[in-house]
């Protein structure tokens, strides 16, 4: 397969003004012919007398220019397009296809998803369906008629805005939709079934009254209403923080079965994966309520950044998904617990991408190369991209990063640009210069800031020294140094702020500083310092960097009760119990602090803080991310360690976890609201560590809460627990689940996921045996990523097994999802990438599989891309 490089961007040399578009839809083919409206971009920088368009999987049935059949020899067609010879400087092309989206299993393009006609576009599935300049940069007014049998296909939706039905006498029938903004092909939607929709309405600022349905399947029509409630507050919160509001009459939603992702904001109709539209208290958990309310949001904001302004290139796919996830964030942020969102943000990033940064696959915000777009659909774009956009705030403070996005909404409407073009408008609104900060856009890796304090008693300043350095990550050696905004705190003997002068301030400065360190080396002193102060580095993440300070264990506990700041009291926690695990896995006798259990007393006592919040705190630092930490992951060791912390801390704090557990009931009728989510997340970590003590009284209590069946988080919290464990009931509570669940697929997404995270050691047999069961199937995404990617990603210590069968295991499932899905297959081989961190045995075993994969003839180039950089 080719690379693709940004340095070779060039402007079209052709533009589309209008393309109208007209699909005949149909059992066994779809028909579909188009109009494209072409003149000669007076912007291009190269002229060639062809015009090549996009195009996979066509089969070509009539072509015509300016009315006029085009002969054999005025086009080509090959597997990737056509190109036409000899074209005018302007003119219409018209062309008719068919395309077999019965037959599309790769749900790119358009595909059916049970008894719907549905199609994904981004980034590049326009071209499986008509001929095109398919890339971003060519904005275009589309107009889209529909037509299909009427009782299969009574709803038939595309983006903008709808005429009248017309019936035909044949049972069919049709319906053109415009769409008066111009947009890229990937924005293109196209939704034809047998749905129902709930409906609502929203007026905004100006007067305008969108009218907003989502369609789901018919069954499924009274688990809407959080995704609407959501949708409507999303609107709002928009409107309010970034003056931003809806531009059509009518905004769509439609919830699909078989998704590649989680959604997708096509223009006027967003096409969701169902997993986060669809809600009930009895089927859904609170992270499943959250997560419809933040995605949900992600696809709205976008209406805005990525629609309205979209991107040149893919190289700039950050420029839509940073911003876009940024504001995300900060929605939930406001509609929840602002720390608590925050430290899980900041949980997601450093378990995904700091790994991500760290392995084969590393790579800029802004990727300089690739070879198949999708694959760059990455938390290193996504979420280190917000990550970017959050540090461009914390250098320029609310008002001005505001002015700057009001900057970018009026310079670039319209358009299709880049992250220079954004960071410009947010140095031109800050009037400060951002050229060094846009390094954090062009090198990859995660920076380091190694910090010493030194305290001088006779001058009473405490002078901080920080050191930046970058490792090296494929392709880029040497990193020049970052703009890293590096937020800071001191607190005194009592765990007070202090007022930060630093050295030059007329007056003391605020208890929290925004520290810009820009040298590989600098030093900060602040001035009248009465006492030695323990340094909060990092408050509220202000940097997706790791920091170095040589903390003592007294004073992780002293930031851990003390700090005012929640991300940093939690991080503490993080670092302390880190460090402890990790000893541990050296050395299981060595000793716990005592302080430090003493500190978990503390938080399961403090009844004024947050549960939320103390949950968070609460919670041992993952398997994999503690492996991240070594210089050779000890998958066993690991595992080992912080079974044996747990238990150790259930025992010795059995008292408390049980008053935890008694006293965060919470009663009445469900709500997804912070407090009662904070609650039931404490409880059900009290839980989960008594669960621990094999004690039959617990498992009793457990069993209770599975059976009370009050919702689904303390349901599928419960069943989790049991399924970890050999106790007699589990096989008959498994089975009862799957009975009373049978015909809800979301709900059996999380069965099959309990099982394949299952701490049992025969968890690989029982995942094998569940790729048999009815209710699953390789074709679809969803129970693909909730078997064997829970499996493979959610179980180190089984996946990671010394035979190596979890490797075989997923090397054939890759292979055999590669034939009917690459990019999900992409996906899940990615999971076995990272084989230079284990050892030398396990480095071979993974190796043997991926060079299996490798040289199996026809693999996609997605897959080949991952695998092929992974060995290099
Ligand atoms: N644009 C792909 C799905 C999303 O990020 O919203
Ligand atoms: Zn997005």
């Amino acid at each position: 397969p080719s690379t693709v490089y940004l340095k070779d961007y060039l402007p079209p040399e052709f533009l589309i003004d209008q393309v109208m578009l007209w699909f005949d839809l149909d059992e066994t083919e779809t028909r579909v012919r188009s109009r494209l409206e072409l003149r000669r971009n007076p912007a291009a920088q190269s002229r060639s007398p062809d015009l090549r368009l996009h195009g996979e999987q066509l089969e070509l049935i009539s072509l015509s220019l300016d009315g006029q059949p085009v002969a054999p020899a005025g086009y080509l067609q090959d597997d990737e397009g056509l190109t036409v010879r000899q074209v005018p400087d302007q003119f219409v092309l018209e062309s008719e296809v068919r395309i077999l989206p019965q037959q599309n299993t790769a749900l790119e393009g358009l595909y059916k998803s049970g008894g719907l006609f549905c199609t994904q576009c981004e980034a590049e599935g326009f071209r499986k369906i008509t001929w095109y300049l398919d890339r971003p940069d060519v904005m275009s007014r589309f107009t889209t008629t529909i037509c299909a049998d009427k009782q299969r296909y009574p709803v038939l939706l595309s983006n903008g805005n709808p005429s009248d039905t017309v019936e035909l006498e044949d049972g069919r029938h049709r319906i053109t939709w415009t769409d008066p903004f111009p947009k890229p092909a990937y924005l293109f939607a196209l939704v034809a079934g047998d749905l129902r929709a709930i409906e609502d309405s929203h007026t905004t600022p100006s007067g305008r009254e969108v009218t907003l349905r989502i369609y789901v399947e018919p069954e499924n029509i009274d688990k809407c209403d959080h995704a609407m409630a959501s949708l409507k507050r999303a609107m709002a919160w928009d409107e309010q923080q970034y003056g931003r509001e809806y531009d059509l009459d009518i905004y769509m939603i439609v919830a699909v079965n078989d998704f590649n992702m989680g959604a997708m904001e096509n223009k006027g109709l967003n096409i969701f994966n169902s997993k986060f539209v669809l809600a009930s208290p009895a089927t859904a958990t609170d992270r499943d309520f959250q997560g419809i309310e933040s995605v949900i949001a992600h696809e709205y904001f976008h209406n805005w950044t990525g629609n309205r302004i979209t991107c040149r290139d893919w190289f700039q796919l950050s420029l839509k998904e940073g911003l876009t996830v940024f504001r995300d964030q900060e929605f939930s942020a406001d509609m929840g617990s602002r720390g608590v969102k925050r430290i899980e943000d900041v949980r997601l990033l450093r378990a995904h991408q700091f790994a991500e940064d760290a392995g084969p696959m590393a790579h800029p915000v802004r990727p300089d190369s690739y070879m198949e777009i999708n694959n760059f659909y990455t938390v290193t774009v996504y979420e280190k991209g917000a990550e970017v956009v959050r540090m461009q705030a914390n250098l320029l403070g609310p008002e001005a990063f505001r002015g700057g996005t009001d900057l970018y909404f009026e310079r670039f409407d319209g358009q299709a640009v880049t992250t220079d073009d954004f960071v410009q408008c947010m140095a031109d609104a800050g009037q400060r210069d951002l050229g060094q900060f846009k390094r954090w856009y062009s090198q990859a890796g995660t920076p380091e800031l190694t910090i010493q304090g030194v305290y001088d008693a006779a001058q009473q300043t405490y002078t901080l020294t920080v050191e930046q350095h970058c490792p090296a990550t494929p392709g880029q050696p040497d990193k020049e140094p970052f703009l890293i905004p590096l937020a800071v705190g001191l607190l005194d003997d009592r765990g007070t702020d202090l007022a930060l002068r630093l050295a030059g301030d007329s007056d003391p400065g605020p208890t929290t500083r925004m520290l810009e360190i820009s040298e590989p080396r600098q030093q900060f002193v602040f001035e009248q310092v009465p006492v030695a102060p323990v340094p909060s580095l990092l408050r509220g993440f202000s940097a997706p960097v790791k920091v170095r300070f040589d903390y003592s264990n007294e004073q992780l506990m002293f930031l851990m009760a003390h700090d005012s700041d929640g991300f940093s009291r939690w991080d503490a926690a993080q670092t302390l119990a880190q460090r402890i695990l990790l000893q541990l896995v050296d050395d299981p006798d060595s000793l716990v602090p005592e302080g430090f259990v003493q500190a978990f007393r503390q938080a399961l006592q403090d009844s004024a803080s947050d549960p939320a919040l103390l949950a968070e705190v609460l919670t041992l630092p993952a398997e994999s991310y503690l492996g991240d930490q070594m210089a050779e992951v000890d998958v066993e060791g690991i595992h080992r360690a912080r079974e044996q912390l747990k238990t150790l801390l259930a025992s010795e704090l059995k008292t408390e976890l049980l008053a935890v557990y008694r006293d965060n009931e919470v009663t009445g009728e469900y709500r997804p609201d912070a407090d009662a989510i904070g609650r039931r997340s404490l409880r059900n970590l009290a839980l989960g560590y008594l669960m621990q003590l094999e004690d039959q009284a617990i498992q009793a209590l457990c069993i209770a809460q599975y059976r009370a069946g009050n919702n689904m988080t303390d349901v599928i919290t419960a069943l989790s627990l049991l399924a970890d464990r050999d106790i007699p009931e589990t096989a008959e509570l498994l089975e009862g689940f799957y009975q009373q669940w049978r015909d809800d697929p979301l709900v059996l997404d999380k069965w099959f996921s309990l099982q394949a995270m299952s701490k049992r050691p025969d968890t690989l047999e029982r995942v094998k045996g569940l790729l048999d069961h009815p209710a699953f199937s390789i074709a679809n995404p969803n129970k693909v990523r909730s078997l064997i990617g829970a499996f493979c990603s959610g179980n180190p210590v089984r996946f990671h097994a010394a035979d190596g069968a979890g490797y075989r295991f997923l090397s054939d499932r890759v292979l055999e999802l590669d034939q009917l899905n690459p990019q999900v297959a992409a996906r899940m081989v990615r999971l076995m990438t990272r084989w230079q961190r284990y050892d030398p045995a396990r480095q071979r075993l993974m190796q043997t599989q991926l060079e299996r994969i490798l040289h199996t003839s026809g693999v996609s180039r997605d897959v080949y891309e991952i695998v092929s950089k992974s060995l290099e």
